[in-house]
Parts: C-alpha cells; sequence; structure tokens
C-alpha cells in the first residue's frame, strides 16, 4: 500500500517473541510498515533480526525499543508484556491505539473459534479438542498459548471448521471483539502473582474470555467456579461435585446421569485429567457431536510429557515428573491422585504464593520435602514444623537427598509449585533436567 495513503498502517509490534514475529509477518503481509521492538539485547535476538529482515521487518532492541517509532499508527502488544511497563506506557502517553495478539489475530479469523482457558489444564484440553474434532472430521489445528501463536495460524482458518485456541489471561488483557463460539473455563486457581496486583485483577482478566458472547454461542465451564451471569448457552462439569451436566460416578464420566467414558479406558489420570475430559466432551456436545465420535479420539490421547509422567523406577521407588506444576493448585491436584507415600521436592521462583496454604495436605500425603530455588527458605519456614525439609542448592542434590529419603514402594515427586526462570530456561527445561537425572541414578 503507498505510504500516502491515510489508511496505510505504520505498526510497532512489541515483543519479538513466538507472537510478535507472527503479528508482524501477519501485519507485513497485509501490506503495512512493521517495526518490532523488543527491549532485550541485540546479542540474544540474532537469529529474530535476521528472520525479520528476510521479511523487510524492521527490529529495534535494547533502550532503542522503548522508543515510539516516528508515524506510529497502532502497537500491537505480545502478551508476555505488561501493560504498566515503560514501554507500553509510552504508546498509551503518545495516544496511540493498542491491541493485543490475540485480538489482531481474531480480527481475521474467518472461522469460529473454540477458546480454552484456565489457570490449569489448558494444554492438555486444547489438545483433547483438536484430536477429538479432527478425529471427527471438523477439521481444526490447535494455537495460541500453547504455541504456535494464533496469528501463525490465522491464514489456514479460510479451510478450517475451527480453530481451537488456548487463551491465558495475558493475552485476554487487550481483547475488544474476541468472540468464542465455545468458551472453555476449566478451572481458577492462584498464579501469576507477579504480573497482577492480587487475584481480582488475574480473575478480571480471565474472565474476559465470555466478554462479547452471545445467546448464540456455548460456555464450558466448571460448576464449582463462581462466574458473572453468562450470555451463551451453558453446560457445565465438576469431577468433585455431582451437580454438574458432566459429573464423575464410581470412574465413570456421566452426563445427566447416563455413562459415557470410563477413565479406565483412557491414558489419564486423576480427578483433574477428568475435568479435562469433560469439557472436551461438553465442546464436543456443544458443537453437536455424537458421543460415539469423540470417544475413540479421548481414549487415544495420551499425556504430554512435564506433566505426572513416570520418568523412572529405581530400587523400589518412582520418580514422577511434574514441571508443569507452576502453581499450588497443580500441586494440590498432583498430591491428591497420589496414594503411596510421597518424597516431594518443591520450589522455585519467587511468584507470591503461600506455600503454607497446602501444609495439612502436604504432612498428610508426603514423607519429607527437599526444596530449591528462590523459595526454598520460606517454603521451609511454612512447612518445616509439620514435616522433615530439607534444602538442596540444585537439583542434582535435590535428587540425590529425594533418593536417599526415599524407601520402596515410594514415590518421588518434582511437583515445584511454582516457576522456573530462577534456575531453568523453562519448566521443560527444568522437567528434562530432572528426567536425565534420574536416568542417570539408574
Ligand atoms: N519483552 C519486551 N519488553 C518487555 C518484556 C518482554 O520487549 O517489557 C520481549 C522479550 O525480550 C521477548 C519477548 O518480549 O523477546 C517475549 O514476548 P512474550 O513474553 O509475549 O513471549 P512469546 O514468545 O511471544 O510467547 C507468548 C506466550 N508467552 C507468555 O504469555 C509469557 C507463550 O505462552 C505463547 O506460547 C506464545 O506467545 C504464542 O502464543 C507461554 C507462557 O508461558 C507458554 N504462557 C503463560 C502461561 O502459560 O502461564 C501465560
Amino acid at each position: 500500500m503507498n505510504p500516502t495513503n491515510p489508511f496505510f498502517k505504520r505498526v510497532a509490534v512489541l515483543g519479538a517473541g513466538a507472537s510478535g514475529v507472527a503479528a508482524a509477518r501477519l501485519f507485513a503481509a497485509e501490506g503495512a510498515s512493521v517495526t518490532v521492538l523488543d527491549t532485550a539485547s541485540p546479542e540474544s535476538l540474532v537469529d529474530r533480526a535476521l528472520e525479520l529482515a528476510d521479511l523487510g521487518i524492521a527490529l529495534e532492541t535494547g533502550a532503542t525499543a522503548l522508543q515510539v517509532p516516528e508515524g506510529t499508527t497502532l502497537a500491537v502488544l505480545s502478551p508476555g508484556i505488561d501493560q504498566a511497563s515503560e514501554q507500553v506506557r509510552a504508546f498509551i502517553d503518545a495516544g496511540i491505539p493498542l491491541t493485543g495478539e490475540l485480538e489482531a489475530a481474531f480480527a481475521r479469523c474467518l472461522c469460529p473459534v473454540v477458546a480454552i482457558t484456565g489457570t490449569n489444564g489448558k494444554t492438555t484440553t486444547t489438545q483433547l479438542i483438536e484430536a477429538m474434532f479432527n478425529a471427527a472430521e471438523v477439521s481444526t489445528r490447535a494455537c495460541g498459548n500453547i504455541g504456535p501463536a494464533f496469528s501463525a495460524h490465522v491464514g489456514e482458518s479460510k479451510t478450517l471448521a475451527a480453530l481451537t485456541v488456548e487463551v491465558s489471561s495475558f493475552q485476554l488483557e487487550t481483547i475488544a471483539k474476541f468472540r468464542p463460539k465455545i468458551a472453555v473455563w476449566l478451572n481458577f486457581a492462584p498464579d501469576h502473582l507477579d504480573r497482577y496486583p492480587s487475584m481480582r485483577e488475574y480473575y478480571e482478566a480471565k474472565v474476559r474470555i465470555f466478554e462479547n458472547q452471545t445467546e448464540e454461542d456455548w460456555a464450558v465451564v466448571n460448576v464449582r467456579d463462581t462466574l458473572p451471569a453468562l450470555r451463551a448457552q451453558t453446560l457445565t462439569f465438576s469431577a468433585y461435585v455431582d451437580s454438574g451436566d458432566f459429573a464423575l460416578l464410581d470412574g465413570v464420566i456421566t452426563f445427566r446421569g447416563e455413562p459415557i467414558l470410563r477413565m479406565a479406558d483412557t491414558h489419564l489420570r486423576g480427578l483433574h485429567n477428568a475435568e479435562n475430559l469433560m469439557a472436551a466432551l461438553a465442546t464436543g456436545r456443544a458443537w453437536g457431536l455424537a458421543w460415539k465420535a469423540m470417544l475413540p479420539a479421548l481414549c487415544a490421547y495420551r499425556a504430554l510429557p512435564h506433566r505426572c509422567e513416570l520418568v523412572g523406577c529405581v530400587d523400589g521407588v518412582d520418580y514422577v515428573n511434574d514441571s508443569k506444576a507452576t502453581n499450588l493448585d497443580a500441586v494440590e491436584k498432583a498430591l491428591a491422585s497420589e496414594s503411596r507415600s510421597v518424597v516431594l521436592i518443591a520450589g522455585g521462583k519467587d511468584k507470591g504464593f503461600e506455600f503454607g496454604a497446602i501444609t495439612a495436605l502436604v504432612t498428610g500425603r508426603c514423607r519429607r520435602a527437599v526444596l530449591i530455588g528462590e523459595m526454598a527458605a520460606r517454603i521451609q519456614s511454612e512447612w518445616g514444623d509439620a514435616l522433615p525439609c530439607e534444602r538442596a542448592t540444585d537439583l542434582a542434590e535435590a535428587v540425590e537427598l529425594a533418593r536417599k529419603a526415599a524407601q520402596p514402594g515410594d514415590v518421588v515427586l518434582f511437583s515445584p509449585g511454582t516457576s522456573s526462570f530462577d534456575m531453568f530456561k523453562n519448566y521443560a527445561d527444568r522437567g528434562n533436567q530432572f528426567r536425565a537425572l534420574v536416568q542417570n541414578l539408574s
């Protein structure tokens, strides 16, 4: 498009991660002039700079990324960047319209969206729905917070029946018209308290998933959570109480009393996974699928790594990698689905959690706790009176201490309860290191 045209867009994309690069590609393909701004050092962004240069997209890094490029008509925000940051404030103060990567992709999406949110279980449920829809010949692709970004796949929306989008509270903060045909709310528990002043702000961002839905849409919701009045038609579920449309009775998922799926016929375990399966079944029902079209893919699905993943058995002790447990709710669910005596390895970056909230459960299930990372001393002070706790300087020492403490028939559960960035690249790196250490033991 000609730069003298009044509709010509000069777009500044904030963040050169997966969402920023995908959004930059999207706008550049439409003929906009795009600059990507990332506050990281140029050395850490060499690959991104080359990828963007090939597309004719400029990249500004470091302190230069804090300046608003002249003539910018729109700023597109990556989800990891806080709107309160200096970088974003500069655009707001300059009066430049701001949108998020999720909203930008949605504005270009030509097929219905199934959106999944919740503190835990989002990725598993997104994959269950993707597998179930495709097996039932409802062509879809998973994207969004699960990675790759929504913007990276929205171009396929002209040929797909639906896009299955995992959405985070960060992405929902900047929506305007985002309207899923089916919105799935899995659960809500404390998390991201390093981004939000309190749980209220976290909840308020997350609940926006329903904001633009109408009576023609569907909301699939956990019956135990308190939600605002919903305009969409609803289907409810819970594995803990039987007041929802979907419930769990003697290991069987039921729909309004009718048996639908035996947990034993799936590869998933635990009440949290029963709820993920219920959410997928409810999504299929809202779409109009028959149970028999949904069940084969749900039964065939295997859990992803780092989610209560058995990584070894040494001297009669099972070692379980639950590195994806980046909040206390996930630790609670891992412990609740464990009947054996546990040696728990926990701890990591300080995200503002009070580990004291789960002292009773931990002391009831665990023989001992081995603590790592930035939060080790605080967790020890919260659990230490009720449970033997020791601190390890790194993960290798933690695995060694856990090995010494465990007795045949026990399980060593690595369920950190907080994020990994104090010691590792991310939860996957943390889980992979744990798996390698266990493999060395045997
Ligand atoms: N950056 C700035 N300024 C800042 C802060 C960061 O320029 O003030 C730059 C960083 O240097 C970095 C880039 O921004 O280069 C990163 O942007 P980002 O944090 O938005 O990361 P992306 O790579 O774009 O990944 C995001 C999601 N990340 C977050 O929300 C933190 C990914 O979810 C998602 O897969 C991806 O978009 C595609 O949609 C990850 C995640 O951890 C898995 N999500 C959180 C979670 O699940 O708990 C919400």
